[in-house]
């Protein structure tokens, strides 16, 4: 019996930490640093943009409201667009663009790991009192959605729109 339970200690020790890597290289691992032109994940919202190519810089405030601002952003397909994202609260806040099956279960993943670094050219962690950027190019039209999924933040509905027509 006393063999069996550590075998499922392991198990279960293998299955977690197994799961946090394979977070870790589909989500934030191994991604190629910002704003290169080669090697680029296309995801479904698009992929990283290229610096000379933004066409217009798009302000975004975040605060401790839990709130973004503006709460909707407006795209044209195939457009590339620098956020510009400010922290005007007094904790740390965090932007990250995706669509809603993948924002609800990268908050659900968060909440498991607390802490748990994470970094993608679709995501900038921004100190209080501070700007961030992301340059990206959206070459799919749709509705996305962007969020801070820094656990309770989510929750209390840090999220808007992407809107790319
Ligand atoms: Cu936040």
């Amino acid at each position: 019996m006393k063999y069996i339970g550590i075998m499922f200690i392991l198990t279960g020790w293998l299955l977690s930490s197994g799961a946090v890597q394979a977070h870790g290289s589909s989500h934030h691992g191994a991604v190629s640093p910002k704003h290169t032109s080669g090697n680029r994940e296309l995801k479904a919202f698009g992929q990283a943009g290229d610096p000379s190519k933004v066409s217009r810089d798009i302000q975004v405030f975040m605060d401790d409201k839990m709130r973004f601002v503006p709460g909707t952003i407006n795209i044209n397909k195939g457009e590339t667009v620098r956020l510009r994202i400010e922290n005007r609260g007094a904790v740390m806040h965090e932007l990250v663009i995706g669509t809603q099956d993948e924002l609800v279960a990268h908050a659900q993943m968060m909440r498991k790991t607390p802490g748990m670094k994470h970094d993608a050219p679709y995501m900038v962690h921004v100190n209080p009192g501070h700007t961030g950027e992301i340059i990206w190019q959206f070459t799919q039209s749709g509705s996305f959605q962007f969020a801070c999924l820094i656990p309770g933040h989510f929750e209390a509905g840090m999220v808007g729109t992407v809107v790319v027509k």
